[in-house]
């Protein structure tokens, strides 16, 4: 039996008092969708299939680089970081999986990890390594780069770090590494844009050597931050270069804030599934940069409009196209597991949405040039308000009608700030 974090009865209460209405809004909306050919329940059952992975980065109280104010009961470690991945999981229904970063998360014995991870019916999604900060008693420093360093030196310690992170995924269920790098430069001339892409490519291509044969690697582009200049791996055509140079095995990962404001990304998203290399999501959202906001907090038509191309790329069956689904965002001023329920199911909204859409009509007004019943087909799916299928999802796997009201009639944060000691806030970034 699944250990559960939050007692089983809570949630049954939250979902009693709420069950009439969901009931009859759920009849309505099917009632509504009949009229258009849609079979509410066919929705229903995909969205319960669709899954995203929880950052456990994620779970912590973020901050920026000019302070960091911790809530209560923040974990302490990563055992405890799993048991709020599992809260999340409970409640939602749609996170069955964690994606680690090292050496943020210290895993000293995988094997208590992973057993831990089984116990709450939680698996492990895509290792993250990290060479973009130094970690205490590093004996090179990252400072000028990592897998791009004019030294060969720092190169190799980089490379052996994301080894380790491979081995450390393969002892817990692993199957796939995310590699983002900060390397790039603060001022023209800096850097060698040639050399540096040359060295990077070199680091990466022994990476992929040590890839069990079922793992992926997924490499991810940023535009800035924290070189200001340029970055080595700086965008999707970069990104795209480097899939195809290393191989079958490696996928584009496509960070949602990783973009200049205004970029097209569900562009960017058509054309790598066209050429079968999205490898899959950080799902997050921005106002200005790198944000890391909560996931459709800010434009959730553009995460519609990132869901059309993947459901796009379902209905037609496009070949190698299985991507990984992963949340990474950074929460200042909320509890960390209430953005995540949020944001989880604001991704599984966009899914349901984009279900929605007429394709065949669709594909008929653009075939006719006809732009504004185009455009108006999207806009309907996107009007639709799907909550009532979100939460039947969620109910009839288990989960709560309303994660949040659920969360918060648990009492879960206070009860665990009592075994959890407070953390001192001050100097920013993520711990
Ligand atoms: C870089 C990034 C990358 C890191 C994470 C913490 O901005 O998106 O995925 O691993 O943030
Ligand atoms: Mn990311
Ligand atoms: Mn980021």
């Amino acid at each position: 039996m699944t250990e559960q974090r939050i007692a089983g009865e809570i949630v049954s209460a939250d979902n009693e008092k709420r069950m009439t209405a969901l009931n009859a809004d759920y009849d309505a909306l099917g009632a509504k969708l009949a009229r258009d050919g849609i079979d509410i329940d066919a929705i229903t059952g995909k969205v319960a299939q669709f899954f995203v992975a929880v950052p456990s980065w994620g779970v912590g109280t973020g901050g920026t680089r000019f302070a960091r104010f911790p809530g209560i009961g923040e974990p302490r470690n990563i055992f405890d970081k799993i048991d709020d991945c599992a809260v999340i999981h409970q409640l939602t229904c749609a996170t069955p999986t964690v994606s680690l970063h090292i050496p943020w998360d210290k895993v000293n014995d995988p094997k208590r990890l992973k057993a831990h991870g089984d116990a709450l019916g939680l698996g492990f999604d895509a290792m993250n390594s990290n060479t973009f900060s130094d970690a205490p008693g590093q004996e090179k420093s990252y400072k000028f780069g990592s897998l791009s360093h004019t030294d060969a030196a720092i190169r190799e310690q980089a490379i052996k770090h994301n080894i380790e992170c491979i081995e450390i995924g393969e002892a817990i269920g692993s199957k796939a590494l995310t590699v983002w790098i900060g390397d790039g430069s603060n001022f023209p001339g800096q850097t060698n844009f040639t050399r540096s892409f040359e060295r990077y490519l070199d680091s990466m291509k022994t990476i992929y050597k040590r890839l069990p044969e079922d793992w992926r690697i997924f490499s991810e582009h940023k535009m800035y931050e924290p070189a200001f200049y340029s970055t080595v791996v700086q965008d999707w055509g970069t990104n795209y270069l480097i899939a195809t140079e290393l191989g079958e095995k490696a996928y584009c990962l496509v960070d949602l804030g990783h973009h200049a404001p205004n970029v097209n990304i569900e562009m960017i998203v058509a054309r790598l599934i066209q050429f079968k290399k999205l490898g899959g999501f950080h799902f997050n959202d921005s106002k200005y940069g790198d944000d890391d906001l909560d996931t459709g907090a800010i434009d959730p038509h553009r995460l519609f409009l990132v869901f059309n191309e993947l459901v796009d790329a379902e209905h037609r069956r496009a070949e190698n196209f299985h991507p990984a689904h992963m949340i990474d965002q950074s929460h200042n001023v909320t509890d960390p597991i209430e953005s995540l329920i949020r944001s989880a199911n604001e991704i599984r909204r966009a899914y349901a949405q984009a279900l929605l859409v007429n394709r065949k009509a669709l594909e008929g007004y653009q075939d006719d040039n006809d732009a504004l019943m185009a455009s108006e087909t999207l806009k309907s799916a996107y009007r639709t308000d799907v909550e009532p299928i979100l939460a039947t999802a969620r109910l009839q796997a288990g989960g709560a009608i309303d994660p949040i009201a659920a969360y918060r009639a648990s009492g879960y944060r206070q009860a665990v700030s009592k075994e959890r000691p407070p953390v001192v806030g001050g100097s920013g970034g993520i711990v």
